[in-house]
């Protein structure tokens, strides 16, 4: 059985960290794992992958072919990776692993709004039982109400777009010892709801409706909160995981 995750998040959210941390918790539980990285302009990650979208695709290397600048060149490397996906993934076919670690580009709009996603997922599932993904969030972003209720909604939107279940999870606990969002989905929603009753404008109004959409949505009841500084949480994350895995093929 083998489970794919794809970590999806803003830029400096913590994605490449936390796969890090992840993969070397699972290695240490002696389970099987691979990392993939995805990120073609990425001049260091802080984990060894096992398959790296850069032995195909160096943005630099295209931004001089192409002549074109930063942004440009990191678009038309996915253009690139896009089409070599099933030859870039061919790796995790052939090997064991339980888990499959999937890290995409610091900057999340150039994954999540292109073609790339959304194909990245038809490759996966080629090679993979189930697939899924987390929404990596801030823990020092989220401050009020209205924050989480806007992580929560961001986390919904990466799960319609890429046709997966999706789940958030809060990385950098280690900084945000006041952080109010306690995990479990039932009560923090209620919180925020109630949080954003408070406020009594329009768009407080209008995200306690989405909010409450959302929560008719999620499956997961547990929102992980996990540093992968430190380590904590993980175990969390990985409990979250196993349980949707073994809940994989029971969806239709
Ligand atoms: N204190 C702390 N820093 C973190 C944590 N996760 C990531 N970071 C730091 O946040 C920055 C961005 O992390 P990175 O993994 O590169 O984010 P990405 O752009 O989403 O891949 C780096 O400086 C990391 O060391 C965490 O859990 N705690
Ligand atoms: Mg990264």
């Amino acid at each position: 059985m083998r489970t794919a995750v794809i970590f999806v998040g803003p830029a400096g959210s913590g994605k490449s960290s936390l796969v890090a941390a992840y993969a070397r918790w699972l290695r240490e539980a002696e389970i099987p794992v691979v990392t993939v990285n995805l990120d073609p302009a990425a001049d260091y990650v802080p984990y060894r992958p096992d398959v790296d979208v850069r032995s195909y695709v160096s943005a630099r290397e295209v931004a001089a072919k192409y002549g074109l600048g930063p942004n440009g060149a990191l678009v038309k490397s996915m253009e690139l990776a896009a089409e070599r996906l099933d030859e870039i993934l061919s790796p995790v076919g052939a090997s064991d692993a339980d888990y499959v670690l999937v890290d995409t580009p610091g900057q999340m709009e150039v994954f999540i709004f292109r073609d790339i996603s959304v194909r990245l997922v038809d490759a996966l599932r080629r090679v993979s039982d189930c697939v899924y993904g987390v929404f990596v969030a801030d823990a020092t972003l989220l401050r009020d109400p209205a924050d989480y209720a806007f992580t929560y909604v961001m986390a919904l939107s990466v799960q319609l777009r890429l046709g997966v279940e999706t789940a958030p999870v809060i990385n950098k606990v280690d900084l945000a010892p006041d952080l109010q969002v306690r995990g479990d989905l039932v009560r923090d929603v209620a919180r925020i709801r109630q949080g954003l009753l408070r406020r009594r404008t329009l768009y407080a109004e209008m995200l306690r409706d989405v909010v409450r959409v959302l929560y008719k949505y999620a499956k997961q009841a547990n929102v992980p909160r996990v540093s992968a500084v430190t380590g904590e949480g993980i175990e969390d994350l990985h409990k979250m995981l196993h349980e949707m895995s073994c809940a994989c093929g029971d969806l239709s």
